[in-house]
């Protein structure tokens, strides 16, 4: 298959989707599509967490799953990371976010949207430690599913001092709710992680093969995850 060929069919090619700013590494969006709404999940005790099921079909999945092996991301590793331009495969990725309106609106114009990337490889039941996002990073962290289901748990910070650096003091003196929160993440969904649920919230996958949740069973196999992010400037 001609994978380069098949993403761009299925997301719309670089040339249609952005005007490349030469003098910098910044990519200016300037997408004269029209913007598409979407239905998204969110949690109450969660402000700010949007959860868009099936944001990417099979057909969208698999090509950016050929894209990810064609380009050897992982390497002999299970993590990799991408600064500046994402690539066309990230950057249509992008477009398509910026297009269904998943970030809030005083995040969705920033330019780039995002120029950081994360790609998770999760062997079975490998997880990730219960964390907030650097401080470094803005405001709405993004993450694509694809291969397996999982459960990731969301649980009030133990640590909130980004948060009140960010102004979240109400929330802070509020007494949180302790419960954790246990979210199903499946090939194609996006999630997307702004205000309270970024700074107020870790998220986590825990180190198990199987997964219940609720009246689910959820039997996991490898996992890839990507994560959008935009770095602040240094002296922020
Ligand atoms: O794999 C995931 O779904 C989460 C990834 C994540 O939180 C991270 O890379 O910081």
């Amino acid at each position: 298959m001609d994978c380069q060929q098949d993403w761009q069919t299925l997301f719309g090619s670089d040339d249609e989707d952005y005007d490349m700013d030469t003098t910098t590494t910044a990519t200016t969006l300037t997408r004269s599509k029209e913007f598409v709404d979407i239905q998204v999940e969110t949690i109450e005790q969660i402000p700010g967490l949007r959860l868009w099921r099936n944001a990417l079909d099979h057909t969208q999945q698999i090509a950016l799953i050929q894209a990810i092996t064609d380009h050897n991301i992982f390497g002999q590793g299970n993590q990799a990371m991408r600064f500046g331009q994402l690539g066309p495969e990230l950057e249509n990725l992008a477009t398509w976010i910026y297009d269904h309106h998943l970030l809030p609106s005083h995040l969705s114009h920033r330019v780039p949207l995002f120029d950081q990337a994360i790609y998770n490889f999760y062997n079975k039941g490998e997880g990730i430690i219960s964390h907030v996002d650097l401080a470094k990073f803005d405001d709405g962290i993004v993450i694509l599913s694809l291969l397996s289901s999982c459960c990731m748990t969301m649980k009030p910070t133990t640590n909130p001092q980004q948060a009140i650096h960010q102004g979240y003091l109400q929330q802070q003196e509020q007494e949180l709710d302790e419960r954790s929160i246990d979210i199903i993440l499946r090939p194609g969904d996006v999630l997307m992680l702004s205000g309270p649920s970024r700074y107020l919230w870790e998220h986590g996958i825990a180190e198990r093969d199987i997964d219940l949740v609720g009246e689910e069973i959820i039997v996991r196999g490898t996992r890839i995850s990507v994560t959008l992010r935009k770095l602040l400037p240094i002296d922020s």
